[in-house]
């Protein structure tokens, strides 16, 4: 074959190749709020990079490092693009195991990023479908033209006419995803530009860390903050758009604006927020500096009529919870929240307001992007957890884990370091006891917590001898309820059961 019949082959494959960086561009700027997969690709290779080069790299061409590396690697799909469209010319398999190569790469990219989810991986599966959709479409007259020869020089220009189309098409996908997804890239910088005079950081507390230092530190990091939604694309509320309504069972309905409850004043606390879907041992579970508004206080304001008892929160995204107005009214600080851990609340922790109650499980109380309290009774409303088979009520049941050893360690014989995590929020925790397999329970000590409201580290010791072992956990709650041992299900109203981690140690 002469180089000029490949050409148009190497093209289809560029063309192709672009059309789907468009389209997986478009979805990522329309659904999420990160950049394209490209870039995240780009930030992996940095990571990976060893760190004396990539210094050296960064002090070679300075600030132009990372536009360089994007560049260098659009050369390198380009390069793969008209591979792949070459291939296509004799194969069909060739051709998407190409894209199904460069698909993957993007996939574990955008999947390392911080706090990635599901919705992250659309992006690169649209530029796949996109990929394997349209090559065989846009070869159709190269293939025609080189089986029929007197077709030849008809069916190339068809091609040329289809790949140019396609090429503006592309471009026209990407504008228009760049332009609608523009005000919710707006959010972020709306987000980073906030300033909460009112909002502090404290250190934590002093004595809360039983100084293991593999137990899970006492406070949680946004980055590191479990995240459970059911919204596909997380909502984009900028704070000047943002409004609470406050009516049903109410003297007074209020409709609150972002400054109108900043100015209310702010109470802040530390609370632990748990998920009633946490299995026993789960990490569904974070402690945080929570700044808000008081609910009790704004609820008192709107009225709340003698026979109501609970609020239906509602979402942006349409998520619904109802909570029971005893949690909301009573001196436990349950709060509107605009700032965790010092900073704006993270989008995708209900920027720019969200629920806090502290001692209920997140799926009855924590509503993300609430927009809407409706003070009503829990016989006239469903929600959406509760509609499928969650129980109306959530308080948090009590809960303990060990986090040394880990399931599966190897350790040395002789006196080992044993900690973890308890929790009972809102009733705060007495004691915990560990058994060394199905032996007595024995009391290991506790660190201190600053209120009943956060999860506590608890460490001790225990003496092992060479061979497997089982340690488990129980907590003991202020009010004197002892974790049980019976298991039960996440399902309806929250995981039971010990904590249990099997460990070898070796022979001396
Ligand atoms: N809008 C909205 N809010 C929500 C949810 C949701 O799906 N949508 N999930 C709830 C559940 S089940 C939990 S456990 C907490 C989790 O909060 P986080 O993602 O900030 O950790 O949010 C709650 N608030
Ligand atoms: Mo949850």
């Amino acid at each position: 074959m002469n180089p000029s019949s490949r050409l148009p082959w190497a093209l289809a494959g560029i063309v192709t190749g672009i059309a789907g960086l468009a389209t997986s561009y478009a979805v990522a700027m329309v659904l999420t709020i990160r950049e394209s997969p490209v870039v995240a690709v780009a930030e992996l290779v940095i990571r990976l990079t060893p760190g004396a080069l990539a210094e050296q790299a960064i002090s070679l061409v300075g600030q132009l490092d990372k536009p360089l590396l994007v560049g260098g690697i659009v050369l390198f799909l380009l390069a793969m693009f008209a591979l792949a469209g070459l291939l296509a010319r004799t194969s069909w398999l060739k051709p998407q195991l190409v894209w199904l190569g460069l698909a993957t790469v993007g996939v574990v990219a955008v999947l390392l990023q911080r706090g990635a989810g599901g919705v992250d991986v659309l992006p690169v599966l649209v530029g796949l479908l996109t990929w394997v959709a349209l090559l065989p479409a846009l070869t159709a007259p190269l293939r025609m033209g080189e089986s029929h020869p007197e077709l030849e020089s008809r069916e190339r220009r068809v091609f040329l006419m289809v790949a140019g189309v396609l090429g503006v098409a592309a471009v026209g996908v990407a504008v228009a995803g760049r332009v609608v997804g523009a005000g919710r890239r707006h959010v972020v910088e709306s987000r980073r530009l906030l300033r909460l005079d009112e909002v502090t950081l404290p250190e934590p507390p002093s004595g809360v860390a039983s100084g293991l230092a593999e137990v899970t530190s006492w406070q949680t990091p946004n980055d590191d903050f479990y995240l459970i939604h059911t919204a596909i694309s997380v909502p984009a509320i900028e704070p000047k758009d943002w409004r609470l309504r406050i009516h049903g069972m109410v003297d007074r309905e209020l409709v609150l604006t972002y400054d109108d409850l900043i100015a209310r004043g702010l109470t802040e606390s530390w609370v632990t927020l748990n998920c009633v879907s946490n299995e026993v041992g789960g990490d569904l579970i974070g402690n945080a500096w929570w700044s808000g508004v008081r609910v009790a206080d704004l609820l008192a304001e709107a009225g709340v009529r003698g026979d109501a008892d609970c609020v239906l929160q509602t979402s942006e995204d349409g998520w619904n919870c109802a909570t029971p107005l005893t949690a909301l009214t009573d001196d436990r600080g349950a709060m509107l929240a605009v700032a965790m851990n010092g900073r704006p609340l993270p989008i995708e922790h209900g920027f720019p307001v969200r629920t806090v109650v502290p001692g209920l499980y997140g799926y009855v109380s924590a509503t993300k992007w609430v927009v809407d309290y409706e003070v009503t009774r829990f016989g006239d409303v469903a929600a959406f957890w509760t509609e499928r088979g969650w129980s109306e009520l959530g308080p948090v049941k009590i809960a303990s884990r060990i986090d040394v050893p880990r399931s599966g360690a190897d350790v040395d014989p002789g006196t080992l370091d044993v900690g973890g995590m308890a929790w009972k929020q809102h009733t705060g925790i007495e004691a915990v006891e560990v058994a060394l397999d199905g032996g007595a329970w024995e009391r290991v000590s506790l660190a201190a917590a600053p209120t009943e409201d956060t999860w506590v580290q608890w460490s001790g010791t225990v003496d092992v001898t060479p061979g497997d072992h089982t340690l488990r956990v129980r907590a003991i709650g202020k009010d004197g309820d002892v974790q049980t041992g019976a298991i039960a299900d996440v399902v309806p109203d929250g995981a039971t059961g010990w904590h249990t981690v099997d460990f070898s140690v070796r022979d001396e």
